[in-house]
């Protein structure tokens, strides 16, 4: 299997976080996407490629082309204001607060753009933020390019990652919808329908408001019950897409502390869901901090349920990109994502057809 990466990642390293209010250390660390690559490097069945550049289309094709420009500009507003190393915003664009009195005009300090375009105090920026964003994108492109082409399956190592960011607004350590930039590209390549599972421990909040109201990408997620866990304000079971998109939405929830056993078991009903949107792609978020110690989650699995778990999602028998998103325990953050991969391969899968412009 194709394992599509690029080193621009390593330049978006920030300072520290800030969770409920406390400046932590970063999670989301250079770290995690070096222990991945170094893992599949070092297996024979995976090939590393580097990315292919697509400019910023793709992205303007899913995201308000504003947000993708400030981000272009964003460092460099934050410094001219005088602000410090890793940028974080204080102030954000709640709806409340002008509520009734029509949209305003956007601000024009660094630190106020930040809080304009930005939805938590998660999602840090420094100098190399932009880049790393930009070449994530790329990889999950030039995935999907292998696939489209071909390539039973490939796997993109994004970093960031992509699916907590909505259309027009940053945060949950995403910058740029790496997936959903990609499930439109391949519909635009000519994949009539495209199913995009997010298996990673949160709800893929981004994902799901981008593509609510289509009918042609469908958008499945396995995630922690969000009246427990971030995001908080989505990712409900009675969320399942509105207008032409109408039941192509669809969000199973996991209990605190779940176990490998019920796990299998709600990832088969998730897959009922894809398989029944007769997607000509599927496009996997997966996210590894469903593991049992990752730092940030708080589920039961084991390292074991991640083989089984790929595997079930190679029985769809349909072409397939396996995009990164979470993943904080760094000791098996690799290891997971290897047993998932060569999971996925244990079942042949047909190549996709072949694409027509559309
Ligand atoms: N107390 C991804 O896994 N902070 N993003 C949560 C919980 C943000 C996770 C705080 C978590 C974002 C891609
Ligand atoms: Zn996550």
């Amino acid at each position: 299997m194709k394992v599509v990466h690029s080193d621009a990642h390593r330049r978006h390293e920030p300072a520290h976080e800030v969770q409920a209010g406390e400046v932590i250390g970063l999670y989301e660390v250079p770290a995690r996407a070096e222990a991945i690559r170094a893992v599949l490097a070092a297996d024979a069945t995976f090939h590393l490629v580097d990315p292919e550049t697509h400019g910023r289309a793709p992205i303007d094709a899913v995201h308000d082309p504003d947000l993708v420009r400030y981000l272009e500009h964003a460092w460099t507003d934050w410094v001219a204001d005088g602000g410090p190393t890793t940028a974080i915003p204080d102030t954000f664009r709640h709806p409340g607060l002008r509520a009734g009195m029509g949209a305003g005009r956007p601000p024009v300090t660094g630190l106020g753009r930040l809080g304009y375009w930005s939805f938590d105090t998660a999602t840090p920026m420094v100098e190399g933020t932009y880049g790393a964003a930009r070449a994530a994108v790329d990889v999950a492109l030039t995935a999907t390019d292998l696939v489209l082409g071909g390539e039973p399956a490939a796997y993109a190592l994004c970093r960031p990652p992509g699916h907590h960011a909505p259309r027009g607004a940053f945060g949950g350590y995403c910058f740029f919808n790496n997936v959903a930039v990609a499930a439109q590209h391949a519909r635009h390549a000519g994949a009539a329908r495209v199913a995009v599972l997010d298996v990673d421990y949160h709800h893929g909040n981004g994902t799901q408001q981008i593509f609510y109201e289509r009918p042609d990408v469908a958008f499945v997620s396995l995630h922690a019950d969000p009246d427990r866990a971030y995001p908080y304000v989505t990712g409900f079971a009675d969320e399942t897409g509105t207008g032409a998109g109408r039941g192509t939405t669809r969000n199973l929830l996991l209990p605190a502390g779940c176990d490998d056993v019920t796990y299998l078991g709600l990832l088969d009903a998730a897959l009922e869901h894809v398989d029944r949107s007769a997607p000509d792609l599927v496009l996997v978020s997966l996210g590894v901090d469903t593991y049992g110690d990752d730092p940030i989650g708080d589920l039961s699995l084991t390292g074991a349920v991640y083989g089984p778990a790929g595997a079930a999602i190679g029985s769809l028998g349909r072409p397939t990109v396996v995009v990164q998103e979470g993943g904080y325990h760094l000791p098996t953050v690799g290891a997971n994502v290897r047993s998932f991969l060569r999971g996925l391969m244990a079942t042949p899968i047909r190549p996709a057809p072949p694409s027509a412009p559309g």
